[in-house]
């Protein structure tokens, strides 16, 4: 039985017009001594793969899905992880992603959800260890449905509270039977639309009680994966507690959890919190807490979670140039956390998607590993520096320095202009094109 009237999609080389075929992406192609697909972890999203029906606020699904029933059924969700498998085997995504509830329905009571979801897990482990696809991280879906509207880990009621903990065990539990490599934590709708109605400290103490239990079991049920948070400064909440690297780090600091978690960064959520993905990658890896990420676009000039695929060079060049700076992926990957526009409604249109977003990563792994061995960049920021490595700023770096020293230094050195050197961003951004090709 096949869903997909599409052939398996092989490397053909760039010259390749196919748009069936990647241009860049060569999964066996040593890069740096290490094949392509191991640099580039590539994992698939079950939420808008298969549960993304392509309608917005002004109109209804267009996504052509005709294996799928358009019911909630058991049934019709074990069909889906049929087509779900062909698919990434076709395309070549080594891993993917999933929340409990993309995969399987609400029952009538949890403990029928839980029913479910244990039937459709089965089923995904038969599946993984039929293709040897895997599993790069699991979540809880804790903000579709109406009881988690005012939020799961930060509800002003207890009894969600509770109901999100349940859940939140329960997909750690399957994660871990299906030898998940991590297991995330997106804000959801833990945040806040008005302070009017809000007690935040309350919320936030609540929020890292929430942490404080995951890590408990997580070390209680022996899962080695590796705990990420998913930074994100808005919607659906007015203020997502989650804001952006900095913001989780702090909280976690506070909290005591910082060696438990990293970051799994998304460039569209970096880019709603009014950063550049290359920032909020840089804070990670400054601090060792770079885990995954979650690889699409925004649209620059839009101010919400567009979600599109990854098309441009330059900002997956970022990207690379971050993963190669950390020493590569342990146990995250790039998950496109995408979605084909509204207009792109054929099944089809899901391996163009996939295959463009693939061929964007490949290049710019390759362009980033050339500028990582000319090492330009690297010589202008240490020669931009250098003046830190001896005297004076050798004795400052070393917490050997004061006021009453320093400002009898500058007294007897005069005007330092003399020692700026130019910024040279221009030229430096010329060079880093040269690359790019
Ligand atoms: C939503 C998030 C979400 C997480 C997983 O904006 O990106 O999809 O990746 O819960
Ligand atoms: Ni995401
Ligand atoms: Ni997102």
């Amino acid at each position: 039985m096949s869903y997909f009237d599409v052939p398996e999609i092989k490397f053909e080389g760039s010259a390749s017009r196919n748009p069936f075929a990647f241009k860049h992406y060569n999964p066996e192609e040593l890069v740096d001594g290490k094949p392509m697909k191991d640099h580039l972890r590539f994992a698939c999203a079950y939420w808008h793969t298969m549960r993304g029906t392509s309608s917005d606020p002004f109109g209804a699904g267009t996504a052509l899905m005709p294996w799928d029933d358009g019911s909630d059924s058991l049934a019709n969700a074990l069909k889906r992880v049929d087509v779900f498998f062909e698919f990434i085997q076709k395309c070549g995504l080594d891993f993917y992603c999933f929340h409990d509830r993309d995969v399987s329905p609400e029952g009538r009571n949890l403990a029928e959800t839980f029913d479910n979801f244990d039937a459709v897990t089965e089923k995904l482990l038969a599946k993984q260890k039929e293709t040897g696809k895997k599993l790069l991280w699991g979540t809880a879906n804790l903000f579709s449905h109406p009881r988690f509207m005012q939020g799961a880990g930060t509800s002003p009621s207890a009894d969600v509270f509770a109901y999100a903990a349940a859940n939140v065990k329960k997909a750690m539990d399957a994660t871990l039977k299906l030898g998940g490599e991590g297991y995330v934590f997106w804000g959801g709708r833990e945040g806040y639309n008005t302070l009017l109605n809000t007690d935040m400290k309350r919320e936030l103490n609540h929020l890292a009680q929430l942490l404080k239990m995951a890590v408990a079991y997580k070390a209680k049920i022996g899962f080695k994966g590796q705990f990420y948070i998913e930074p994100k400064p808005k919607e659906p909440t007015t203020h997502q507690y989650d804001t952006d690297t900095a913001t989780c780090m702090n909280f976690l600091r506070e909290h005591g959890l910082l060696g438990e978690f990293k970051m799994n960064i998304e460039t569209n959520h970096a880019e709603l919190a009014q950063h550049t993905m290359a920032h909020e990658l840089a804070v990670c890896v400054d601090n060792g807490i770079l885990g995954s990420i979650d690889a699409n676009s925004g649209t620059q000039n839009i101010g919400w979670d567009t979600d599109e695929f990854p098309t441009n060079l330059y900002m997956a060049t970022d990207v690379m140039l971050a993963v190669l700076k950390m020493g590569g992926f342990t146990t995250g990957g790039l998950n496109f956390d995408a979605k084909r526009r509204r207009e792109s409604f054929q099944p089809d249109d899901l391996f163009l998607a996939h295959i463009a977003g693939m061929d964007t990563f490949a290049r710019a792994l390759k362009i980033a590993s050339e500028i990582k061995k000319d090492g330009f960049l690297e010589a202008f920021v240490a020669d931009r520096y250098a003046s830190w490595n001896s005297g004076i700023g050798a004795k400052i770096e070393a917490g050997e320095a004061c006021f009453d020293c320093l400002s009898e230094y500058a007294l007897k050195q005069g005007e330092p202009l003399a020692t700026v050197k130019s910024g040279r961003q221009e030229l430096l951004q010329a060079t880093l094109n040269s690359f790019i090709r």
